[in-house]
């Protein structure tokens, strides 16, 4: 295996100025011919030319027009007596290479592939090689024309980068289209697509009066699932004109849906590529949260035409220069289409909760890297929470640093200086920060970008003294940060920490506007507060403004202030969060059986959030969910995961039991929401109903008593939406109930020609709460069901992914029955599918942590997986890190 370092990297030795590619699409042999216009890059010595080339047969190899001779170098086509090597010769020359490859017979999915009978590619981040020989690299940008010819009954509709330029008959009942992309770009972003589709079309007109072309394609019938979509791409250009000034590029703007995809979307020019989840909706099939992650992927791939596509990164370690920065903007781009403040700090609870859960593991497992990483095995892997949720957070703490506006100011420096170049992270951090001269950000800005540099959760701790003599509070401030792989020792991170103090009643003490966003840049500092009257209560970190653990010996008297009264949404949330999860550590450290570890004051403060007159129902489902089990392990030192399950099942029950006849109140109140809207509000609604339904069935599971059961079982016949539909049938799977049974055969019988809604069947059962080790033979039966199918990501993931991934207290058995599970289809979907498999081989990263049993049969499956001699790098990196 080779190991790619950042510090290694070197320009190119060749520019390709222009690219005409020719394809001939069958299934079983496509004919791809690829000429090109080059020339040296004189600013490297002179040296062969290495051309990147993956599972392809190689027909014949034209200069200039003639043959010439070339030699085969670990997959690498080497030209090495080129005109331009010989001296004086740097004239732009012409190569053509003739290839073909198999689509129907790449089950990668990366390259060319065929779905469906649709001709897809998937070139990010090195799937270009697997089309033609290229340099296949982000820093090489050329202009492309791409002709495809094919059958047209089979392949009517044939698509690529930019505008249409030329269609037309060929002979044999084939026909062809011809594409010219008037922008340059690199190979990752190329696209082509060809089958039978169907387009929602919409026509609009950008500010600066230019017209537009907006598509959706999707297979025949699935036109009545794309108005979402098409409504959140016509949301995101006008709000990227709105808060940017960045345009629509293009004459014409694509999405297509496809159903095999190994992630959620892809941003090439001007026809991205989405997988069908993140397209497909309507009030019958998606349930609100797939309507919400609509608009945001939507929007995030339309985002990335600017940042990443306008201005793209120089190599992959650059990744998250344009992964942070757009999931930062489509996190922006759902928050300012809140039409409420409440919502909107939902929508930041919900971001923040994904970032704990997923990335913060991470920081603190073998596959810890930096957001900037400094070297891979296989970049694929890369592609984690870490490049993309913590550089979210990076680039919000430097809008943080310089104000809304100055960062907007920012952003117009970047484009100014960088457009249509392949730059670095450093070049964005530079931009903000000339954009801003007198900020933090500019003062501060080279330790600043320890965030990019060095991996790990920075922990900082919280002491407040009160001086009640001198009336002054004193806040003192210290940072630490574990050492992660490959990296000791670590320099203090810059910290903005927003903040407020309470008083004893609740109340908001006045602060300067300088006093409320403090910036910790040492490893300890202090900061006082002068003229205060009494004890304040600190409000620390608020709207989560760095991505650190915040550790604060707040009393619980302390805890139940900030969740009544808090001004900040974020540290209401937080606080209670903190409550919860200090009582699920000390249940699970107490010894002997679990015993109801809720106390009176947690319940009533619960009922008075679930009561509460003005907080609405969305913000009441977040604070009424227990942290999960995989947050509540991340924070011991060993990890039982059978009594970290049965703690947080015994609060839940308590909860269900304690609140019941306020679960009745808040099931009566909000569950009628008249015509289905996917607007937060109504969301938020329909989320706090299926909570309390959920409670309600599963109160009705210890007391026997058959009311709600009825109920939801009722519901989930007489639904109106499938968010409703689906909360009824999920309460019913999670309490065990003999009712849960007939619903899910009605629920497969209704739903057997929508894939994405059998997705969520099956993930239902795999995910289920384990009762007596049920839920593995339940996960294999699925898998022995005739929809079942390992090769298509989406169904793999809601069996497989939704067992190991998701669900710890079925997967991590004494017996050690889920490991051998999980090694074995990490295995076996590995020799098809390598990108599937290293994601899946992730399961087990924190194994580490484990107590005993689980420990011990952890490593042996990792190791039973590593000794196997065909591993793809993808898989292999994963578990060579997880046992170094
Ligand atoms: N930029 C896109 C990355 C992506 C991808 C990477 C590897 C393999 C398959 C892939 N599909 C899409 C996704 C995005 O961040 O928008
Ligand atoms: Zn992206």
């Amino acid at each position: 295996t080779t190991v790619v370092r950042r510090e290694d990297y070197a320009p190119p030795a060749y520019w390709i100025d222009t690219v005409e590619l020719t394809f001939d699409l069958d299934p079983a042999k496509t004919r791809v011919l690829n000429r090109m216009a080059l020339r040296r890059n004189p600013a490297v010595p002179a040296q062969p030319l290495r051309l990147d080339g993956e599972e392809l047969n190689l027909a014949r190899v034209l200069v200039n027009g003639a043959g010439c001779s070339f030699k085969m170098d670990g997959g690498q086509l080497v030209l090495d007596n080129l005109p331009s090597l010989e001296e004086h010769g740097d004239a732009p020359f012409t190569l053509e290479i003739f290839t073909t490859c198999a689509p129907e017979k790449n089950s990668q999915l990366m390259g060319l592939y065929v779905s469906q009978g649709t001709f897809f590619t998937q070139c990010e981040a090195e799937g270009f090689r697997r089309i033609t020989y290229f340099l296949d690299r982000p820093d090489v940008m050329a202009s492309y024309t791409v002709t495809l010819r094919a059958d047209k009954q089979r392949y009517p509709v044939l698509l690529s980068n930019g505008n249409l330029v030329e269609s037309g008959e060929l002979a044999d009942g084939r026909h062809f289209a011809k594409w010219v992309d008037p922008h340059r770009k690199p190979c990752y972003l190329f696209a082509l697509v060809a089958g039978q589709l169907v387009a929602r079309e919409q026509r609009i007109v950008s500010r600066g009066g230019q017209e537009h072309l907006l598509q959706v394609y999707v297979r025949p019938g699935d036109m009545d699932k794309t108005e979402h979509a098409m409504n959140s791409l016509m949301a995101s250009v006008a709000w990227d004109e709105a808060r940017f000034g960045l345009p629509l590029d293009l004459e014409r703007f694509m999405i297509v849906a496809t159903s095999d995809f190994n992630m959620g979307a892809m941003e090439n020019k001007g026809l991205n590529i989405f997988n069908t989840k993140y397209v497909l909706a309507n009030s019958a099939t998606a349930t609100d949260t797939d309507f919400a992650n609509i608009e945001s992927v939507v929007g995030h791939e339309y985002f990335h035409n600017w940042t990443g596509n306008r201005v793209t990164c120089r190599d992959w370690f650059q990744l998250s220069l344009k992964e942070g920065l757009t999931v930062f903007r489509d996190q922006e781009f759902s928050m300012d289409l809140c039409a409420e403040a409440s919502a909107r700090a939902v929508k930041r609870i919900e971001d923040v909760r994904v970032l704990r859960t997923a990335q913060f593991p991470e920081d603190a497992g073998p596959m810890a890297h930096p957001v900037r990483p400094d070297s891979y095995v296989e970049i694929n892997n890369f592609y984690t929470v870490t490049v993309y949720e913590k550089g979210a957070e990076v680039v919000r703490m430097m809008q943080t640093l310089v104000g809304r506006e100055g960062f907007a100011r920012g952003m117009k420096l970047y484009f100014e200086r960088h457009d249509g170049q392949a730059v670095t992270c450093d070049h964005f951090a530079q931009a903000l920060a000339d954009a801003n001269p007198d900020s933090a950000l500019a003062r501060l800005l080279e330790p600043f970008k320890r965030w990019y540099s060095q991996a790990g959760t920075p922990r900082v701790r919280a002491e407040g003294h009160y001086d009640a003599a001198a009336r002054r509070y004193t806040l003192s401030l210290t940072q630490r940060c574990a050492p992660t792989p490959g990296q000791a020792l670590k320099q203090p991170f810059v910290i903005p920490v927003a903040l407020g103090l309470l008083d004893a009643e609740g109340r908001e003490l006045p602060l300067a506007p300088e006093q409320r966003l403090f910036v910790l840049t040492e490893v300890s500092q202090s900061l006082v507060f002068d003229g205060v009257d009494s004890e304040p209560v600190p409000s620390l970190l608020r709207g989560f403004s760095a991505p650190v653990v915040l550790e604060c010996d707040y009393s619980d008297e302390q805890l139940l202030i900030l969740l009544a009264n808090d001004s900040d949404p974020f540290n209401r949330w937080e606080a209670g969060q903190r409550l919860a999860l200090r009582r699920a550590l000390a249940a699970i450290a107490a010894p002997g059986a679990v015993d109801a570890p809720l106390d009176a004051a947690f319940i009533e403060a619960m009922r008075a959030v679930l009561r509460h007159e003005r907080l609405d129902a969305a913000f009441k489902e977040l604070a009424l969910t227990l942290p999960s089990e995989t947050y509540i392990a991340e924070q011991l030192e060993v990890v039982d995961p059978q009594r970290v399950h049965a703690v947080r099942e015994a609060m839940r029950e308590q909860l269900a039991t304690a609140l019941q006849a306020d679960w009745v109140w808040a099931y009566e109140a909000h569950k009628d929401n008249g015509a289905y809207r996917p607007d937060p509000l109504s969301a938020g609604r329909r989320a706090l109903a299926g909570l309390a339904l959920a409670m309600l069935c599963l109160q009705a599971r210890r007391s026997g008593d058959a009311v709600w059961p009825g109920k939801a079982y009722q519901r989930f016949k007489d639904a109106g939406n499938m968010t409703d539909r689906f909360n009824a049938l999920s309460a019913l799977v999670v309490a065990d109930h003999p009712l849960a049974r007939e619903a899910l055969t009605r629920f497969h019988a209704m739903f057997r020609d929508e894939a994405l809604v059998l997705d969520k069947w099956f993930a239902l059962q795999a995910g289920a709460p384990d009762r007596g080790g049920n839920v593995l033979p339940a996960v294999k039966q699925l898998m022995a069901h005739r929809d079942f199918n390992p090769r298509n990501p989406n169904r793999a993931r809601s069996v497989i992914f939704s067992y190991c991934n998701a669900n710890p207290g079925a997967f991590h058995r004494a017996d050690a029955a889920g490991y051998v599970f999980w090694s074995e289809r990490v295995i076996e979907i590995d020799r098809f599918n390598p990108q599937v498999a290293a994601r899946l081989a992730r399961a087990l990263d924190r194994w580490r942590k484990l107590a005993e049993p689980y420990r011990g049969a952890a490593r042996e499956a990792i190791a039973r997986v590593a000794a196997q001699t065909e591993l793809s790098n993808d898989v292999r990196e994963v578990v060579t890190r997880a046992l170094s």
